[in-house]
């Protein structure tokens, strides 16, 4: 870079940047290269599963030897029935790893690169050691791929209409949340992609049977709300804010989260006024939820929710 564009970068901010660019620095700031999964670490592995073995922060990294190392093998009793959302046991040898597997149509592939299969035919959690081996309650040996949606609009003054102000003076964003039934905590209301399906169309079918609880309106409504989604989830209004491992507790050694996380901003704060909130399927209530730096939520969402929060602030301050 010249001294000039330098100069003007510095005091202007740099004009080239395209919004992925943006976006891929809001990431490193809020995801640090060196992250350590913590939430695939939790003591008790969830729905009623063992207690795992402990990996301190420094033995996380396969390269760095553990020769204690014990993990407890689990796979909930639900894998036991054959479901047709998960792997066949049996079929191990068959999986095709690192590409997507033509036999059954599933994304294989990872945000992270290449991961290891080891000799036996089980792939390893990139992110490195959880204490577990086998797919726990996860239904796909290596990555199982979900996607989320941000959805969000700026706290406006009912009256004035104006953006409203947190006591530190950072306008407040709001976000549609889901409380999740399995462990009652708030969530980006993602689910799973579907054999075949693009996260694009995930987002917005999970944000229909969470937040809206289309499963249970009538066949003409639902196809209202399917229409007025497919308008709000364009790729005008739709940017990827994160693509990659979620820190969630059901991972294993073997099995895994990664998601798609994207965000939807009402700029004008009516453009969702059509829809009820109402939690459904896998939700047992929905919300505008304030987002509040740190929050807890289910898994990474609240990292999900820093990067959506940095990139739509700079719309706002443009
Ligand atoms: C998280 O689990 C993802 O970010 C997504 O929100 C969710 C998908 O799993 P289910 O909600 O379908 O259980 O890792």
């Amino acid at each position: 870079m010249d001294f000039f564009r330098a100069i003007w970068s510095l005091f202007f901010g740099n004009p080239e940047l395209t919004q992925e660019q943006k976006m891929q620095a809001i990431r490193s700031r809020v995801i640090p290269q060196d992250f350590i999964h913590k939430v695939a670490r939790c003591e008790t592995y969830p729905g009623g599963g063992p207690k795992r073995f402990v990996v301190p922060d420094a033995c996380v990294d396969w390269e760095v030897t553990f020769a204690k190392y014990a993990p407890v093998f689990y796979e909930a009793p639900i894998l036991g029935k054959q479901p047709v959302w998960a792997d066949d046991p049996k079929e191990i040898r068959k999986i095709e790893y690192n590409r997507i597997d033509k036999a059954c149509n599933v994304d294989r592939t990872s945000a992270h690169g290449v991961y290891v299969v080891t000799q036996e035919g089980f792939p390893r959690n990139p992110l490195g050691r959880t204490g577990i081996e086998g797919r726990g309650l996860l239904g796909r040996y290596g990555p199982n791929h979900a996607a989320d949606p941000v959805v969000t609009r700026w706290k406006r003054n009912s009256e004035t209409h104006e953006v409203e102000h947190d006591a530190d003076g950072n306008p407040i964003l709001q976000f549609v949340a889901i409380r999740r039934k399995d462990n009652g905590l708030w969530a980006l209301p993602g689910g799973m992609v579907d054999p075949g399906e693009v996260a694009s169309a995930t987002v917005k079918r999970e944000f229909g049977e969470e937040a809206l609880d289309a499963m249970s309106l009538s066949e003409a409504e639902a196809e209202k709300v399917k229409q007025d989604l497919d308008e709000l989830f364009d790729a005008e209004h739709a940017v990827v804010v994160y693509k990659g491992y979620v820190d969630d507790p059901r991972n294993t050694d073997n099995a895994w989260m990664e998601t798609t996380a994207v965000s939807i901003h009402d700029s004008d704060g009516h453009l969702f006024d059509k829809f009820k909130l109402q939690g459904g399927d896998d939700a047992s209530d929905a919300k505008w939820a304030d987002y509040t730096p740190g929050m807890e939520l289910y898994a990474s969402h609240t990292n999900f929710m820093a990067i959506a929060y940095e990139f739509r602030r700079g719309q706002l301050e443009q």
